[in-house]
């Protein structure tokens, strides 16, 4: 059972979020826990401050470490001493987020998810707070929330049990590093285009070496930074 708490000025987002496909189905049957905090039940001011102004000057606001750190140590134990769970803060300046982060991220107990807006948050939050910064790529979004989604999906997915087949994680992981081959259904003909003939010979040899073609040309092609896994059939 992994236990993932998320902070968040918005934590009514994560209430559609939670509550369909895949992550809802894990949920549902008590392989994951998934809870969105309203960051303003750590502020103490009346008007329940989570922002000011930057120090040196510049435009927008900054989020105050005081309530990130709170929220943090309060739902993870402080940092320092026997701290098991692991606290990230969504960030574009973080290490990017990759699948074999993901898997390494399924096999904790407890995760805690700060999500930033504004131009950022107040470095003393990321140092005090969080265990690591983690970016889902290099653009930038209006806050984290929509990257720790991204991240809430793909951990929940290669948690055990979540996934109905097996063999779809199975093909998937046996795959990281490539990308898949085109993918068809019916109809076999639509505006005049074929689903490729090999696809619905019924010979699985044929379509496994096909499929571990097109998957090594597309790579290639399309995305030659990733570093292919073998090719199972030995095709080439
Ligand atoms: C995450 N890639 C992009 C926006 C400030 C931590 O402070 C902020 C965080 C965000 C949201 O994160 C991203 C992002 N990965 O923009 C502003």
């Amino acid at each position: 059972m992994l236990r993932i708490d998320v902070v968040t000025i918005f934590p009514e987002l994560f209430e559609p979020f939670r509550a369909v496909g895949v992550l809802g189905g894990a949920i549902e049957r008590g392989l994951l826990s998934l809870a969105a905090h309203d960051l303003r039940r750590w502020t103490r001011d009346r008007h329940r401050t989570v922002d000011d102004i930057p120090y040196g000057g510049g435009p927008g606001m900054v989020m105050k470490p005081e309530p990130l750190v709170e929220a943090a140590e309060e739902l993870a134990g402080p940092k320092h001493p026997l701290r098991v769970a692991r606290v990230l803060l969504l960030a574009p300046q973080g290490a990017r987020f990759h699948q074999a982060k993901a898997a390494a991220l399924a096999r904790e107990s407890h995760l805690v998810l700060l999500c930033g807006r504004y131009e950022g948050v107040d470095q003393r939050a990321s140092e005090l707070a969080a265990d690591e910064e983690l970016s889902i790529g290099d653009y930038v979004v209006s806050g984290g929330e929509a990257p720790a989604m991204v991240v809430i999906e793909a951990v929940s997915r290669l948690l055990p049990g979540v996934l109905g087949n097996p063999e779809s994680s199975a093909a998937e992981s046996f795959q990281q590093g490539a990308l898949e081959a085109p993918h068809y259904t019916r109809p076999a003909e639509f505006r005049g285009c074929a689903v490729p003939e090999v696809l619905r010979s019924g010979d699985h040899g044929r379509i496994r070496a096909w499929r571990a073609t097109q998957s090594k040309v597309r790579t290639q092609r399309r995305r030659p930074d990733l570093q292919a896994a073998p090719c199972q059939t030995g095709e080439q």
